[in-house]
């Protein structure tokens, strides 16, 4: 009840007597300010980050909202996590909650505030092994922060991969498992930072929390300065979420033996030491000048300082049944140094999250009939304008165009689907379909996708400008791309290099230098056998094509591009079977403020994400839909008709009685199994004429007890 009182506003943007931008601004920027920080869209949570610690997630508030409806108390995300829930164990029907908005606007807290309430809802008899798997699923986090998430000059905590977590639950609805799918890892960041940034998380967590002792064993000194691998960005200590010694504590809980942990911080601690190899041309050939380096590398790797000494200056090449080795110039070695870290650490992180699903025991599989549920949480990447934006950032946004359509069409189509389950009438609202752009990026044949294989795959001599100038040529006339080639005299576009592609967030310029490397994703055969051969078990495991015989020509490997947006149709495909709910993310500002709200960036995110057009197509319909028994037991108290029980009908009369009464028949469409009510004042009558009764009511009970009455 406390809660109730201190909030100001609407709860629901509905509830707003216009609609409109300054309208929606007021009520964000009053409930910020006020500590309300979650309001809803309908059954859309839009949550401001409020960068300070709120007392709202403790025991007291999740008895609040526990099997509670939407609309009994001030918005939370737990009310979210809870219908979320409850439709899984009342209809065994699966469901998502899909977590959008930039970077730092705070969807990785949301995430796991949202794991958190499931945990404490569910187990309610202390089965261990349901504890057990609650556990895992908690630990599973801090695991993934500490090799997927990074300091950047937006969020010190930034999530440079996409997790999407299908938590499992039986029929009792216990969790009993779950399975994380992760997409596209930045490994650019593991060989190079912009200034203010810093590497994964990992490294600055070994070399400050690892012993003396362990770090004599991987050849490291405590010095960051010392490593090129993280002296290039930031090298502040961060008051760093978890630590070297929970990471490992999480490692234990989660089954990790201590050959796999081992593994893991040698591999780790190898990256190091190949960040610091130099490469020295003399004539024809080339020599490592870094040899302690070298020696160290090679034995944390467990393979011999001779093999992974040659894989870094030479290729083998495989012609006409002839195997021939080939220097690399210093350029070469240089690039396929940075390509074997990154590749070393991007498949390092992949079997982690295969080792913790392992421990999360997921028991469905694809193809056997389940009997369970599952709760998705989707956490990805926000959309990304950076003053430079390359292939990643390309790749991100792509990710958050298809997510927002899926928003578009799952929105609607709900809404539609449910006026016709109810047989309602409908008509349809206006609002900007991002089809079009999904269309430019990934249209078989003709999409920027497409086009970017076809530049990779040629024999040709091609280069980052040829292929923009084959975008150039196809795109030209796409009302959601421009470059320099095409206007250059657009001020925007100020350099040959750059190309605009018009995103449903706004306009991005994309450098393409670049691009054919890391759509390409060269990697040289001979690290793939070097790796294999390990004598490290766990990392030859990570390189099963290594054991390929070298004569047999291999299937060129598919592109970056094609192998992202296979996984996203995937993610797509996944999101499309389960009921959704929506979290919008919102940050107030880009200086991590508790107190600043700045209108213009809050502005752009509420534009951006939809969210007046949501409220709209919210409103057009019905701004509250009940059904008839829930509807009957939260009013009838305000009328006489129906209080204390209504016994002269089914609840749908009971209700239709009460509308009546009360002179709301013309604001009110009676569908099967529904009651729809169409402005909002009418539901804002209805919830203060019960207000004003809860009093006489309580009075009335007290009189009851006591045999007054
Ligand atoms: V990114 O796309 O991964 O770069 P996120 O995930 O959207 O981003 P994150 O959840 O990491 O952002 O939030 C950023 C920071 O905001 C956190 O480290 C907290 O300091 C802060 N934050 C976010 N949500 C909350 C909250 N509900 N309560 C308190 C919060 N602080
Ligand atoms: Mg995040």
């Amino acid at each position: 009840m406390a809660m109730q009182q201190r909030e100001v506003g609407v709860r629901d943007f509905v509830l707003l007597e216009q609609i409109t931008m300054d309208k929606f601004m007021e009520n964000l920027k009053k409930r910020f300010h006020s500590g309300s920080i979650y309001t809803y869209i309908g059954e859309v949570c839009v949550s401001m980050n409020p960068y300070r610690q709120i007392n709202i997630y403790g025991p007291e508030t999740i008895k609040i909202y526990k099997g509670r409806e939407l609309f009994e108390n001030p918005p939370h995300i737990y009310a979210i996590a809870d219908a979320a829930y409850k439709i899984l164990k009342q209809r065994h029907q699966d469901t998502c909650i899909l977590i959008s908005g930039e970077s730092g606007a705070g969807k990785t807290e949301a995430s796991k505030i949202i794991m958190k309430y499931i945990a404490a809802i569910t187990n309610v008899h202390g089965q261990n092994e349901i504890e057990r798997v609650k556990n895992v699923l908690i630990q599973s986090n801090s695991i993934l922060e500490t090799f997927g998430n990074a300091k950047t000059n937006r969020n010190d905590n930034s999530s440079r991969f996409g997790k999407y977590m299908d938590i499992e639950f039986d029929y009792k609805g216990d969790p009993v498992g779950g399975i994380i799918t992760n997409y596209l890892l930045e490994k650019s960041r593991v060989v190079q930072q912009q200034s203010g940034e810093r590497n994964f998380h990992c490294f600055y967590q070994l070399l400050r929390g690892a012993s003396d002792m362990e770090l004599h064993r991987y050849d490291l000194i405590k010095d960051t300065s010392r490593y090129h691998y993280m002296n290039q960005g930031s090298m502040d200590a961060l008051s760093e979420k978890s630590d070297y010694k929970s990471t490992n504590i999480a490692f234990k809980t989660l089954g990790f033996t201590n050959e796999e942990v081992q593994t893991i911080w040698s591999t780790i601690a190898a990256i190091l030491h190949l960040g610091n190899i130099e490469f020295q041309s003399n004539e024809d050939d080339l020599t490592i000048s870094n040899k302690t380096h070298l020696q160290s590398a090679s034995n944390l790797l467990q393979v011999t300082e001779n093999e992974l000494s040659n894989s870094l200056t030479k290729r083998t090449i495989a012609a006409g049944g002839n195997v021939m080795l080939k220097e690399h110039d210093a350029t070469q070695a240089e690039y396929g140094k940075d390509a074997l870290a990154k590749a070393i650490y991007d498949r390092l992180f992949t079997w982690v999250i295969s080792r913790i699903n392992r421990a999360i025991l997921f028991r469905g599989t694809k193809n056997q009939a389940r009997f369970n549920s599952v709760i998705g949480v989707l956490d990805i990447y926000g959309f990304e304008i950076f003053d430079s934006n390359s292939f990643e950032q390309f790749c991100i946004n792509y990710c958050n165009e298809k997510l927002q359509q899926l928003f578009i069409e799952l929105v609607l189509k709900q809404e539609q689907e449910e006026y016709q389950r109810e047989g309602i009438e409908w008509t349809n609202i206006e609002y900007f379909n991002n089809k079009i752009i999904c269309d430019l990026i990934e249209q078989p044949h003709k999409g920027m996708i497409a086009i970017m294989d076809e530049a990779c795959l040629s024999v040709g001599k091609v280069n980052d400008e040829t292929l923009l100038g084959a975008m150039d040529k196809n795109l030209s006339t796409h009302p959601h791309y421009s470059s320099r080639q095409l206007k250059p005299i657009d001020k925007e576009l100020q350099h040959r290099v750059d190309f605009r592609i018009t995103h449903y967030a706004g306009d991005v310029i994309y450098n393409i230098n670049g691009f054919i490397e890391k759509n390409k994703d060269t990697l040289y055969q001979d690290f793939k056998r070097l790796l294999h051969h390990s004598k490290n078990v766990n990392l030859s495991e990570m390189w099963p094509e290594g054991a390929q015989d070298i004569k047999k020509t291999t299937k060129r490997p598919l592109t970056a591009g094609t192998l992202f947006q296979r996984s996203m149709i995937d993610l797509v495909n996944t999101l499309l079977k389960k009921e959704p709910f929506y979290v919008r993310c919102i940050k107030p500002n880009d200086i991590k403020s508790a107190t600043v709200f700045d209108d213009d960036r809050v502005q752009h995110q509420v534009r951006y994400l939809g969210l007046l057009e949501n409220v709209r197509v919210r409103r057009a319909g019905f701004v509250h839909r009940q059904r008839y028994d829930k509807f009957l037991l939260r009013y009838k108290m305000i009328s006489q008709y129906t209080w204390p029980n209504f016994h002269a009908g089914s609840d749908k009369d009971g209700v239709r009685v009460l509308i009546e009464e009360k002179g709301f028949g013309n604001d009110v469409k009676y569908g099967h199994t529904k009651v729809f009510i169409r402005s909002p004042n009418t539901l804002f009558t209805l919830e203060q004429q019960r207000n004003e009764m809860i009093p006489h009511i309580v009075t009335l009970l007290q009189k009851q007890v006591r045999g007054w009455i």
